[in-house]
């Protein structure tokens, strides 16, 4: 059994042990909320074990209680504890604001719900690092070989295995004719334009946005290294808002002789590197997105 304990903070008023989002105070460790901390009034929000919490902060604390509303926070719940159940409770509450129900998602219920100042008991699935799989075989450009090959280890690249501090291929010689994929997220720091690379030996491809959860081909690639060739490094650039999760797809492949694959980006601000900690998500339940 667990509940969160609210108040509408519209001063936005640091208090401790009291997290804000918006116009929302949110209670996160114990205390006495009856005590009225940081002179607000306080509401513990529904049970959350067995449905997914929204929170409104309610502007009108003068006016009649609105159908629903709790003094001066709002909440609904949706009726079981899965994604399905809170994006039908996302798309309800955005169509009663005007919009479309268009929320496809979990993930964009999320970001909407954040948009709006709400808050919601739902969380992220992702933990750090991107989902690498090695597989038998050498793609030889066609991306849709990675959905039927099989996993497999190949000397220093294990069958599956998550990378959190660099993404890379190692420049030792693990074998011939072997693919790897790495599928996950990138969560830029920064709003500005994004540079990335792949170097490899043999052909690499990167795709970064929607297209590299669905629809990804060699020529719509965010960098496109693609072919028989020695270690070449290739870039593409893309425009990027902090604290998006993007999705990314990359591809490598070796046939014979070398093998490498290495992962670097760069902005204005941010020196060419290959250090992506805490800058990619993978999520836990499927292994990509
Ligand atoms: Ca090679
Ligand atoms: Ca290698």
């Amino acid at each position: 059994m667990s509940s969160t304990p609210f108040a509408r903070n519209a001063q936005r008023t640091t208090i401790s042990g009291v997290t804000n989002l918006g116009d929302i105070g949110v209670g996160t460790t114990a205390q006495e909320y009856a005590a009225n901390p940081g002179g607000l009034t306080w509401w513990m929000g529904p049970e959350e074990s067995d449905g997914y919490i929204i929170c409104a902060p309610v502007s009108a604390e003068n006016q009649p209680t609105q159908v629903g509303s709790v003094g001066s926070v709002q909440f609904w719940k949706s009726s079981a504890l899965n994604d399905s159940s809170f994006l039908s409770l996302s798309n309800y509450l955005k169509r009663n604001l005007g919009g479309a129900a268009d929320l496809a998602t979990a993930s964009a219920a999320l970001a909407w719900l954040t948009t709006q100042g709400y808050w919601t008991s739902w969380v992220q699935p992702y933990v750090a690092g991107l989902y690498k799989t090695t597989y038998s075989g050498y793609f030889a450009d066609n991306v849709s070989f990675f959905a039927t090959a099989t996993p497999q280890t190949f000397l220093n690249n294990p069958a599956t295995s998550v990378q959190t501090t660099a993404i890379s291929e190692p420049g030792s010689d693990d074998g011939s004719n072997f693919s790897c994929q790495w599928l996950g997220y990138f969560k830029p720091t920064t709003t500005e334009t994004y540079t990335f690379y792949t170097s490899s030996d043999d052909a690499s491809y990167m795709w970064i946005g929607a297209t590299a959860q669905s629809g990804f081909t060699t020529t719509n690639a965010t960098v496109n290294n693609g072919g028989l060739h020695g270690n070449t490094e290739k870039f593409g650039t893309i425009a990027l808002t902090a604290g998006t999760y993007y999705p990314v797809r990359i591809q490598f492949g070796e046939l014979s002789g070398g093998d490498v694959l290495t992962f670097n980006y760069s902005t204005p601000t941010i020196t060419k590197t290959t250090n992506v900690t805490g800058l990619v998500f993978y999520n836990s339940t499927t292994n990509n997105f």
